[in-house]
């Protein structure tokens, strides 16, 4: 059984090699930045999420085709996708059954290394999260490094002042993420704070606790360009549709 075990997990393993000759690698990839700056959309990133730390199970049961079909359908400017296990519930295979939609595709995971970067374009992925909290500044030129190489856009998410020195100019644009990771709480304040002292031509992305147009006016006038919406839609029974009330 020992031996049945290792062949399988030599197997799920590929190597680089083995994801560069995947059929989605060679790809021509939809830009996040051109869909927020120039595209006729709702400027909302729209996620699928079964589950989060926060929360628990926010949704079991809709599926991530239908869900994203009409996210698409609704106008959103991109789709997130989760496709971290231990914490969100989300897989790679959920990234690639999003992948029919002709809209750009955000891979919502822990990269930290860039393994995980070819692997992104090898499952379908646009654009990838970098989160400052979780790397070094040198992390963060490596990785963006490598997914430019292939094609890929960054988006770095920020939370903290501590967390500039992980700025990279190279970014294609930066997060603000308006929920403390250690104590769930939602602070818009210090996401306008953060935003204001980052490059005015960066596009900003305010993300995470959004739940109605009030707060959307409010960082799209503080100079948020884009919105990143999870739980507000997946809580409910219909999520795709939830996006257009
Ligand atoms: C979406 P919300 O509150 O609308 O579901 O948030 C998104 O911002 C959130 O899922 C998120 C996240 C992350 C998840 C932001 N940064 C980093 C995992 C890892």
């Amino acid at each position: 059984a020992e031996k049945v075990q290792e062949v399988a997990l030599h197997k799920a393993a590929k190597s680089i090699d083995d994801l560069t000759k995947m059929e989605l690698f060679e790809r021509k990839t939809f830009s996040l930045k051109e869909a927020i700056l120039n595209g006729d959309n709702s400027k909302i990133i729209a996620e699928y999420k079964r589950q989060s730390p926060s929360k628990g199970i926010i949704n079991g049961s809709a599926k991530v085709e239908e869900v994203t079909k009409a996210y698409t359908e609704n106008g959103a400017a991109c789709l997130s996708v989760l496709t971290d296990y231990p914490f969100f519930g989300g897989t790679m295979e959920d990234l690639g059954k999003a992948r029919f939609n002709q809209i750009p595709i955000l891979r919502k995971d822990f990269m930290v290394d860039s393994y995980q970067v070819y692997e992104a374009k090898a499952i379908g992925a646009d654009v990838i999260l970098l989160i400052a909290a979780c790397l070094t500044p040198q992390k963060v030129k490596e990785l963006t490094n490598v997914a430019h190489d292939l094609g890929l856009e960054v988006l770095l998410e920020l939370y903290t002042e501590d967390e500039l020195d992980c700025y990279y100019d190279e970014v294609d644009l930066v997060g603000v993420n308006n929920r403390n990771l250690k104590t769930f709480e939602v602070n818009i304040e210090n996401s306008i704070r953060l935003l204001n002292k980052l490059p005015k031509e960066k596009p900003g992305i305010a993300e995470s606790g959004i739940d109605n147009p009030q707060v959307v006016m409010e960082l799209k006038n503080a100079g948020f360009k884009g919105f990143l919406m999870g739980e507000h839609f997946m809580k409910t029974n219909n999520p795709g549709q939830a996006f257009v009330n």
